[in-house]
Order: structure tokens, then C-alpha cells, then sequence
């Protein structure tokens, strides 16, 4: 760690504003005395946070991005990576008496602005320009299985849900199936027990007038799949010549996917491919920080060069489908994508679960969007994560207000007959509002 700014504060009054690794690593701003939200078990360390260097609560710590603002009416001091696309520094910051030092372990820019939104948008801003992005496409509006039936979803849960959608009439372009469908993580193309016929399912959703859209972990590979008992060269490694750990879910120890070796890549070439073959032309690729754990590779590339490496590699397989990321590092993935989930998951509940703040919640997926909504217009379509409106939701109207004030994608995860009738109209209106290209103007 090198110290890049030491800032003159007023100790009662700065803050000092973190953006995390991923997708699902909270990212806000604290007062000096405040402990800032950390992982609080190891396989939601890997799974939420950067893995090799996520922190205790004794020093602050935003990976690429850190922001002081003094308190005092000076100037907000940004630090962030200078090359965010293939370095992605982790910036410290310490309080020292009446200071706050700031250091940082790679090449970072020191910027000053008039406040941290501001530092944040300008910065989004010029580094949009020097690598020349087009402006993101627009969002389709989608339903998306997840949030009503987790796991447990069927194939006859997303007909009924079809088949609703069209009897009320609701503004709905992509029906997104969820996790479930699949065998298990890894096995893609092998149907889940409560699905029979995935690509019948899919053809059904477009003869319906609906495109198509799934969800995969491409880059995780479950210790109960048969990609894991028939692959296992194709794991990321620790030197040791084990594979190293990606997390746990799924009551299972999850691996990753090296997307530098020749046979992986040709497993996701084929997955990819045989979905495009199937009509989707939405993806939800979910979990991809697995690509971007450290460890032995194939080719001798950096961890954000594999990430990178394998995302381009989808995207050149489905050409120009819809490109959803999800639990995805979030300076390595600028020019990659068109949408982006920009916070943990929506729950039922409000308040954060384990008061770690990376897990479901309406707590801290409000968060992380509100903290990220700078990004959206500039790197990607930010998402929020879907609108749920049924009466079991906690402070359902919070979260509606949240998604029609920070809500790139627009999308619906309620069983369609949960509704009642404020869900319904909410949800409609939800669906349909315009939404603004930028939540942070310039
Ligand atoms: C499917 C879900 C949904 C959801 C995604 C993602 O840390 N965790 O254990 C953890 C589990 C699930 C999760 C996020 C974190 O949700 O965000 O929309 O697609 O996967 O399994």
C-alpha cells in the first residue's frame, strides 16, 4: 500500500464513501466513528465481496473507487483506478487524528470535486469518453421467476405465469427463466426434474408474442455436477493443485470455471450457442465473479483478464442478444454488458439477513442503488433488481418508489396471481413509466 492523499477533515462531519468489488458488495458512505457493512462468514466473503483482500471494520475500503468528502466545505477528494478495465486497486482509509489517510496498492487518479456524487459522475463521464463507449441500449421489460419461486420453480409455474400476463395485459417483453430449470450449476444444458422440455418451454414463451430469457452461473461449476466429475481440468486451481473455492450455495462447495482453458471455452461456446439455437436472446449471467478468483490458469493471464476473456467470449457467442451481469466485479465489466445489477437481491424482508449487508434485502439492495446510480446511462442499463409488489413484501411501497426512481431494467418477480390490486397497477406502472438515461446528470 502506497499513500496516495492525506485530507484534512472535520472528524465530526466527513464521510468516507466505498464502492465494493461486485454486483452484491455494499457500496455507501459512512461517518468516520461508523462501521462499515462486511462480510460475517467465509462462503459469503468469497461470494459477495473481493475475496483476497475484503476487510474488517477497522478501515474503510472500496475496490477501485474510494471517496473522502471532508465535512468541512472543501472539496471531495475521489481516488480510483487509472486503468479500471485490467487493474482495479484496493484504496484503504484510515483516520489518523484530524486526517484521513488514503492509500491505494496500484496506479490510481486523485480527483477533486464538489461532491461525491459528482466526483463519481465526472469520473464515469471522462472515462466513457476516453474509451470511446456508445451510450447502452434500452432495457426490455421482463417477469422474472425468481422472486415468487426460487428454486422449487416448474415448468408449469412459468406457463401460468405466460399465460396471466396476457389476461391482464401487462407491458412485458422477455420472460426470464430463473435458476431451477437446470440439473445443477454447471449442467446447463441438462433439465432440472421439474422442467420436461426446456427449449418446448422456451418455444411456447415466443409463439406467446414474449422473447425469451434464462439465467446461468456460467462461470461456476457445482461439486455435485457432472461437469465437475467429468471436467475437473477445467477448475481454476490454487498451487497447491486444488481447486479453489468459488463459495457455498446450494448446499454445495462451488468451483470456478478457468475461462482460458481450450476445453472450457468450448463447453461455454456450446452452451451459449445451443440456448441462441433455442430463440433466447436474454441473458442473466449470474455469479461471474467466479471467473475473477485468483488462482492457476490455463494461460497465465491476470484475473481480470479472464474474466474479461470469458465474457467476451459469451458475447461473441450470442451476438446481439440482451446482456444481463449479476454478482459481476464492476469496473472489469465497463464495455461489456448492457444491463447491470448494481445490488445485493430484493427480499421479502427488509431488513438485512445477518446484518451482512451483501445478503437479500430490500435494506441493502436500496444501498448499493442509490450508490451506483451514477453508472447508469454511462457503463451499462443499471439494474435495481425486480419490482415485487405483492402484500407479503416489507414496505412494499419503499421499494417501488426506490425501483421507479433508480430502475434501468425494468422487471416483475411476483407470481402474476399474487397481486392484489395496488401490486397490479403498481406493477403495470412500474413496467411502463419511461425510463430517464441518466439518474445523475452530468
Ligand atoms: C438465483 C439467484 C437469483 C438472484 C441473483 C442470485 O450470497 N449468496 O448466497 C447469494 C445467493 C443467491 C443470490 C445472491 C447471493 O442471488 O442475484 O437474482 O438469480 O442468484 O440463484
Amino acid at each position: 500500500m502506497r499513500t496516495v492523499a492525506e485530507i484534512g477533515v472535520d472528524p465530526a462531519r466527513a464521510q468516507v464513501h466505498e464502492q465494493g468489488w461486485q454486483s452484491w458488495s455494499p457500496s455507501t458512505g459512512y461517518a468516520l466513528d461508523a462501521a462499515p457493512y462486511r462480510w460475517v462468514d467465509k462462503p459469503h466473503r468469497i461470494s459477495s465481496y473481493r475475496y483476497e483482500n475484503s476487510q474488517g471494520t477497522d478501515v474503510f475500503w472500496g475496490e477501485g473507487l474510494l471517496a473522502v468528502d471532508p465535512g468541512d466545505g472543501s472539496p471531495v477528494t475521489l481516488v480510483a483506478a487509472a486503468s479500471p478495465l485490467t487493474e482495479v486497486p484496493s484504496i484503504q482509509a484510515q483516520v489518523v487524528g484530524d486526517k484521513v489517510v488514503v492509500s491505494a496498492n496500484g496506479e490510481v487518479v486523485v480527483r477533486t470535486d464538489t461532491s461525491v456524487e459528482a466526483a463519481l459522475t465526472h469520473w464515469a463521464d471522462d472515462l466513457v469518453a476516453s474509451l470511446g463507449l456508445a451510450a447502452p441500449r434500452p432495457a426490455p421489460t421482463i417477469w422474472c421467476s425468481w422472486y415468487q419461486y426460487f428454486t422449487d420453480v416448474t415448468e408449469s409455474d412459468v406457463d401460468s405465469n405466460l399465460a396471466l400476463m396476457k389476461t391482464l395485459d401487462l407491458p412485458i417483453d422477455v420472460v426470464q427463466v430463473d435458476d431451477g430449470y437446470q440439473a445443477e450449476i454447471g449442467d446447463w444444458l441438462i433439465p432440472s426434474g421439474r422442467f420436461a422440455d426446456v427449449p418446448g418451454l422456451f418455444e411456447r414463451i415466443r409463439s406467446n408474442g414474449r422473447r425469451a430469457g434464462i439465467w446461468t452461473a456460467p462461470f461456476l461449476v457445482a461439486e455435485n455436477s457432472r461437469t465437475f466429475a467429468s471436467h475437473p481440468e477445467w477448475l481454476v486451481r490454487s498451487s497447491d493443485g486444488a481447486p479453489v473455492s468459488a463459495g457455498y450455495n446450494w448446499h454445495q462447495n462451488l468451483y470456478a470455471l478457468d475461462t482460458t482453458n481450450p476445453g472450457a471455452r468450448d463447453y461455454l461456446r456450446a452452451v451459449f450457442s445451443t440456448f441462441t439455437s433455442w430463440g433466447i436472446d436474454f441473458h442473466k449471467t449470474d455469479f461471474i465473479y467466479a471467473a475473477a478468483i485468483p488462482g492457476v490458469r490455463h494461460e497465465d493471464v491476470s484475473p481480470i483478464e479472464a474474466y474479461r476473456s470469458g465474457v467476451s467470449l459469451i458475447r461473441e457467442v450470442i451476438g446481439s442478444s440482451y446482456l444481463l451481469g449479476c454478482g459481476a466485479p464492476q469496473l472489469p465489466s465497463i464495455g461489456l454488458f448492457d444491463a447491470m445489477r448494481v445490488s445485493p437481491d430484493i427480499a421479502p424482508t427488509y431488513a438485512s439477513f445477518n446484518g451482512d449487508a451483501s445478503m437479500p434485502s430490500q435494506f441493502g439492495a436500496t444501498l448499493n442503488g442509490v450508490s451506483r446510480a451514477f453508472q447508469h446511462g454511462r457503463f451499462w442499463v443499471n439494474d435495481p433488481d425486480c419490482v415485487v409488489a405483492r402484500p407479503e413484501i416489507e414496505r412494499r411501497e419503499e421499494w417501488a418508489a426506490h425501483v421507479s426512481r433508480y430502475g434501468g431494467l425494468r422487471g416483475s418477480s411476483d407470481g402474476l396471481d399474487q397481486l392484489d390490486e395496488w401490486g397490479l397497477a403498481t406493477t403495470r406502472r412500474l413496467l411502463s413509466e419511461p425510463v430517464p438515461r441518466y439518474f445523475v446528470q452530468s
